[in-house]
């Protein structure tokens, strides 16, 4: 059995700033916005805000490239707003986590431009600088084959010092060199006890996995014979110091305040991921796997669809849900967040006919497995990803416009339809667009022009129409996480195992506590098929998506939990 504490117990609703709500007009979200909806996000349920980067950034990532730790991107507002909004979090008996992006900078950060300046600069090794090496016929390459996950190379040349920088992500998101003490304090002192002593409540840590490099710089095992350069995860996540460097992170600094901190660690064995997440480890409380929302993805390239079955969602929901048991480590559980898809268009049914009834069942899956659950601004809502017709230059992920521009140039018009199909299937940009509020124009997210095309179908999804409706998807997920805190013991911290494993229409989940038991099933198909209930004992309906409840049939996208006593 779990430990329990604040943070396992915490529902947490994450706000993508850009397009959450904006308040003055410029097409941008602020945090004005998010403070005038905090007794929304209250109201659904919510025990803690993780708010994505907020900090000053040219935006090339949307904020991920961060210029300043230490000071508000001003279309986002000022200091004094964030100060409001940790005040009106707590006032309101929420929290609120941050987001720390410490791989990397922006290449307009004040350490980059000194680190670039020169050689001799004293920040120099502060990032990682290498010599070019040159091939046979003596053409200048980069120092090696390591690719960037925003395609290209992962090294930029620098005329003015004729060396190159790494950047796992963009050109302008130079990687830090963790390897140096100095800027490692830096880091500490800038990105976290700065705002711990503003009264944060804790961190999502962005590509926590990441800092330590294989020092020898060697290339990639070459995965794609048709790109210049290679998927390198292998010489850059978990790397030989990773556990040294949170370890230190945790002692000088975060262990100090009673605060959450959850890293986005990705793809890990069960092994690599305790020694993140084991509480003896003192490293961090819990961390994010991929497992459910890459199912059906090849290695590092999300693009490269195969499409999956629903034993293969199963072992991926067993995967993240389970993997503490029995340990003292603790599990998350999501389906969405701002690098993703919206879920109903990934595993559920975006047909105006089972759109609804599809996400209830999805947030039915989602509300009873154990660990921290998370949910993403807009998926209370059934949020779903942009049409199939939006032509390529709506999208404006530097992820998926990179990823489009390279394939042309490799493969000119070749199968290009597969890959605006799986681009519409699964880009960030479908988390990205703005937030519907309501009706009027732009969903209400904006009275100026977004920043982001607005999805067409806002008149048919918009909080205002779901707030008061009994039967909306937004009042589904609040009675579904009240059912969750209610039972606690079965959901939040619940044994979990799955029935029925090989079905590929019916998903039975059974969660104990005890002597108490928790029976879930799902029909993943918008057919209606067979019900035989493989439980004993008295059963009480608790959560459901039908109120016409049959007794040996299950309809499309039907979801129910019984609590079997
Ligand atoms: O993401 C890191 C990461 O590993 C991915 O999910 C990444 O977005 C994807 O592989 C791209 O194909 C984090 C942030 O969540 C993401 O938004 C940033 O772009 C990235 O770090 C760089 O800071």
């Amino acid at each position: 059995t779990y430990t329990q504490t604040w943070w396992k117990d915490a529902s947490v609703y994450q706000i993508w700033p850009a397009s959450y709500k904006d308040s003055n007009g410029d097409g941008v979200g602020d945090i004005p916005g998010i403070i005038s909806t905090l007794d929304y996000v209250k109201n659904l349920g919510i025990d803690v805000i993780w708010l994505s980067p907020a900090y000053d950034s040219p935006q090339d990532d949307m904020g991920y490239d961060i210029s300043d730790y230490e000071s508000v991107y001003p279309k986002y507002g000022t200091m004094e707003d964030m100060d409001q909004l940790i005040k009106e979090c707590h006032d309101r008996g929420m929290k609120l986590i941050l987001d720390l992006v410490i791989n990397h900078t922006s290449d307009q950060h004040q350490w980059f431009k000194e680190s670039r300046s020169s050689k001799d600069d004293p920040k120099r090794d502060w990032y990682i600088w290498k010599k070019p090496r040159y091939d046979a016929e003596g053409n200048r390459q980069p120092p090696n084959n390591w690719g960037s996950y925003f395609s290209g190379s992962a090294w930029k040349y620098d005329e003015a010092t004729d060396e190159y920088y790494l950047h796992l992500f963009a050109e302008s998101q130079p990687d830090l060199n963790w390897e140096n003490e100095e800027t490692r304090k830096a880091i500490y002192k800038s990105a976290l006890s700065f705002w711990f002593e503003k009264g944060v409540d804790g961190f999502r840590i962005d590509t926590a996995g990441m800092y330590s490099k294989v020092q020898s710089f060697p290339d990639a095992p070459i995965v794609y014979a048709e790109l210049d350069y290679q998927p390198c995860k292998l010489y850059h996540q978990g790397g030989p110091r990773i556990h040294e460097f949170h370890k230190e992170m945790f002692a000088q600094v975060t262990s100090k305040y009673d605060v959450m901190t959850v890293g986005e660690v990705g793809h890990s064995s069960r092994e690599d991921a305790l020694k993140y997440v084991s509480a003896a480890e003192k490293e961090m409380n819990m961390m994010f796997l991929f497992d459910v929302v890459e199912v059906g993805c090849q290695v590092e390239d999300r693009f490269r669809y195969k499409g999956y079955k629903l034993p293969d969602l199963k072992k991926a929901i067993q995967t993240m849900s389970a993997f503490a048991e029995g340990t003292d480590a603790w599990a998350t559980c999501y389906l969405e967040n701002h690098d993703q898809p919206r879920c109903i268009s990934r595993f559920g049914d975006s047909s105006s006919k089972w759109r609804v009834k599809s996400g209830k069942l999805l947030a039915t899956m989602l509300t009873i497995l154990t660990g921290t659950v998370f949910i993403y601004q807009g998926q209370e809502l059934g949020m779903v990803n942009v049409p199939r017709s939006w032509d390529i230059s709506e999208y404006l992920d530097i992820n998926t416009v990179n990823y489009y521009k390279e394939y042309v140039r490799v493969n000119g018009e070749k199968d290009l339809d597969t890959l605006m199909d799986n681009i519409n299937l699964l880009a960030r940009d479908h988390a990205r667009t703005p937030v519907q509020w309501d009706s009027s124009a732009n969903g209400g997210f904006s009275t100026g022009k977004p920043w982001m095309r607005t999805n067409d179908n806002f008149e048919e999804i918009n909080a205002a129409s779901q707030v008061n409706d009994p039967d909306s998807l937004y009042n589904f997920y609040k009675k579904a996480l009240q059912v969750r805190k209610e039972y606690k013991d079965l959901f939040i911290y619940g044994k979990f195992e799955i029935l029925d494993f090989d079905n590929e229409k019916t998903f039975t989940i059974v969660k104990t506590a005890g002597s108490h038991k928790a029976y879930a099933v799902m029909n993943f198909t918008n057919e209606a098929v067979p019900f035989e209930a493989d439980f004993e004992g008295k059963a009480t309906l608790i959560l459901a998506n039908e109120n016409d409840v049959k007794e040996s049939t299950l309809g499309p996208w039907e979801s129910r939990v019984y609590l079997i006593e």
